[in-house]
């Protein structure tokens, strides 16, 4: 008896350790690089029931540390979501391969606005996948009625409590927004008094430092900080958690910016990347991220389930890409090295 449940026993771990080689085996594998709490969770699980993947997600808080690690070319990943501006930078430096319309029939929901944007014609590269406005956060118990603009950051108040993005076209764009110019500014002189702005308000007693969007959503929950500037989703997912937790659009205008899906050059499973950005687009499941997340999705048939808060949420997010204030991020050619170093400066003191 003891030796027959012992040969059960034996024959049941091979078995096992069997059937976990061949589950092993025969599971692909995608890698996913994106934003921090930009995907519901409960979405992938699907995706990796339906294709019988695994699916790594790896994140970043800006375009430009996504760009840095890409180039760096010791991380290969199949996927990324690179902000609209920084595409074509993507594409001259070889990081991107072309998404083959056939492989991804549901493109078609894509609205017409977010169809072949200037920044891809023709959708060669990228599919539409959320986008947002930058706004402020503050905890409405902390901070009674702020001036509903940058002044809150930039201006001489000095005893909030605040945290900046980290993300150098985010913050550059909001003072040189402040100074009343654009925040796609290739002037030298505004581009360097931004630079000063960005400096002083750093060595202000209430700043707590550089965070990426839910960083700084969970420091305003967790009441470390009075008031922050964040990306409207990460900002409206706080709004659910604490009602004292409120957005504004500064009145002198703020960011909006697309995030796409692109296929990077060398994934190593391009078939299953174009498989997860065909899936990503299905109506539905586009409007479960975008209720998951907060963001506005530019899926034009999944516009029909959202949660209609999201949906009447025409404040943070305005139906046309660009309305009154807003300004979309653009790639500024050579001086993009001029905010690099401004970014580089702005940290380092
Ligand atoms: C997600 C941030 C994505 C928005 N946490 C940046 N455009």
């Amino acid at each position: 008896m003891k030796k027959l449940a012992f040969q059960f026993t034996v024959a049941l771990a091979v078995a096992v350790s069997a059937s976990h080689v061949v589950a092993q085996g025969a599971k692909q594998t995608l890698r996913l690089f994106i934003w921090s709490d930009y995907m519901d969770p409960a979405v992938i699980k699907d995706f990796e029931k339906k294709f019988g993947a695994n699916v790594v997600i790896d994140t970043y808080e800006s375009n430009e540390s996504m760009l840095a690690k890409l180039q760096g070319g010791g991380a290969r990943y199949d996927l990324a979501v690179p902000s609209d501006y920084i595409i074509q930078t993507m594409v001259k430096s070889n990081l991107l391969q072309e998404l083959r319309a056939k492989n991804v029939p549901n493109l078609k929901n894509i609205a017409s606005t977010f169809k072949s944007p200037k920044y891809d014609p023709g959708n060669k590269y990228s599919a539409a996948y959320q986008y947002s406005a930058t706004a402020v956060a503050y905890r409405a118990d902390k901070v009674k009625n702020p001036a509903q603009s940058w002044s809150v950051i930039f201006g001489s108040e000095d005893k909030i409590r605040f945290a900046l993005l980290d993300d150098p076209r985010e913050v550059i764009g909001a003072a040189l927004k402040y100074l009343g110019y654009s925040l796609n500014s290739t002037s030298t002189q505004e581009l360097a008094k931004a630079r000063d702005l960005i400096v002083k308000t750093k060595a202000k007693k209430g700043f707590v430092g550089f965070d990426g969007g839910p960083g700084i959503r969970n420091k305003l929950l967790a009441g470390e900080i009075d008031l922050g500037q964040i990306y409207a989703g990460d900002g409206l997912q706080g709004a659910q958690e604490n009602k004292n937790l409120k957005l504004f659009i500064p009145k002198e205008g703020t960011t909006i910016s697309v995030d796409n899906l692109v296929v990077l050059k060398n994934a190593p499973n391009r078939d299953l990347a174009e498989k997860f950005v065909n899936f990503i687009l299905d109506a539905k499941v586009g409007a479960r991220i975008s209720n998951y997340t907060q963001y506005a999705t530019p899926n034009g048939a999944a516009r029909q389930y959202l949660d209609p808060a999201l949906k009447s949420n025409q404040a943070l997010y305005p139906p046309a890409v660009v309305a009154k204030g807003f300004e979309n991020i653009r790639e500024v050619g050579s001086a993009t090295r001029l905010y690099d170093r401004i970014w580089t400066q702005v940290k380092a003191r």
